[in-house]
């Protein structure tokens, strides 16, 4: 495992995960998936959390979880949000609409039950055009879907001003990562508890000028808890912050998951809402 890392990767070691699954599913670490989560997390239905929708392509992540990669937020019927992250070339092996079968998967808890819920086929990807790498601005991209979400999938977004974004205040994090920061991949959902940081955290956490993200208080989020433990990691990206009821941001990065003093960088959702005109 590394111990620095620029996070900003999905699930770019098929193989890595592949084993992990193999690992959970023969028990061996069935009880750090059973108590630990997105890291620090808990269990949740699908059905609890209808808008957060897993990102897929058996065809290159493989077909044991479903070919889950990535998370995504619904906030449209056919309108699924994700990291800009998620759809880099070095993900997908190439730009998103080379990839086939890249779909999104809604309704479903655990990505080992194929029946479960439905897949659907995105019929294209717009990614950020400002999406920086080295600093992780503008890390989002709209998916635009081939066929309507079920009703009551969609999530409203917190506008700017809106209350849900005020540090102190309590979040939750989505989604099917690592539960560990060691590459241990769960088949079901789960979710975190965390808090709404002050910018100030994570402008001390990630000043930037190194080979880490910095951190920009108009575009970006920091959530966690300081004293570390509960998280988002690998896996997460792209996927729901939801305080309020409402979205607040999109997984994007960090150092390492759950570490005292790096909390977790989200996207801003008031300014995905003022970049695209969506207001
Ligand atoms: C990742 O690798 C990643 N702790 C996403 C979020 C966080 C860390 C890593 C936040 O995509």
């Amino acid at each position: 495992m590394r111990m620095r890392r620029r996070l900003v990767r999905a699930l770019v070691r098929p193989l890595a995960l592949a084993a992990a699954v193999t690992a959970l599913s023969a028990g061996s670490t069935a009880s750090v998936a059973a108590d630990r989560a997105v890291i620090g997390g808990f269990p949740v239905d699908a059905s609890q959390s209808p808008w957060t929708v897993a990102l897929s392509s058996r065809d290159r992540f493989g077909g044991t979880r479903s070919g889950q990669f990535c998370g995504g937020a619904a906030v449209g019927r056919t309108t699924v949000l994700t990291a800009a992250h998620c759809m880099d070339r070095d993900v997908l092996g190439g730009p998103p609409e080379r990839v086939k079968d890249l779909k999104v998967i809604t309704g479903r808890t655990d990505l080992l039950a194929d029946r479960d819920g439905q897949e659907i086929a995105v019929r294209s990807a717009w990614v950020n055009p400002a999406y920086d790498g080295v600093s992780n601005i503008g890390d989002f991209a709209v998916l635009t879907l081939a066929r309507p979400l079920p009703a009551g999938s969609v999530i409203g977004m917190a506008a700017d001003g809106d209350p849900a974004y005020a540090p102190g205040g309590a979040a939750t994090v989505y989604g099917w990562g690592d539960i560990s920061g060691a590459g241990e991949y769960p088949s079901d959902l789960r979710a975190a508890r965390v808090r709404v940081l002050p910018d100030a955290s994570c402008e001390e956490a990630y000043p930037g000028g190194g080979a880490d993200g910095t951190y920009d208080a108009r575009s970006m989020l920091c959530a966690g808890e300081m004293d570390g433990g509960r998280d988002a990691c690998q896996g997460d990206s792209g996927g729901p912050l939801v305080a309020r009821g409402r979205l607040i941001g999109l997984v994007s990065w960090g150092i390492g998951c759950g570490r005292a003093g790096s909390p977790g960088v989200y996207m801003r959702v008031s300014d995905i809402m003022r970049t695209l005109g969506w207001r």
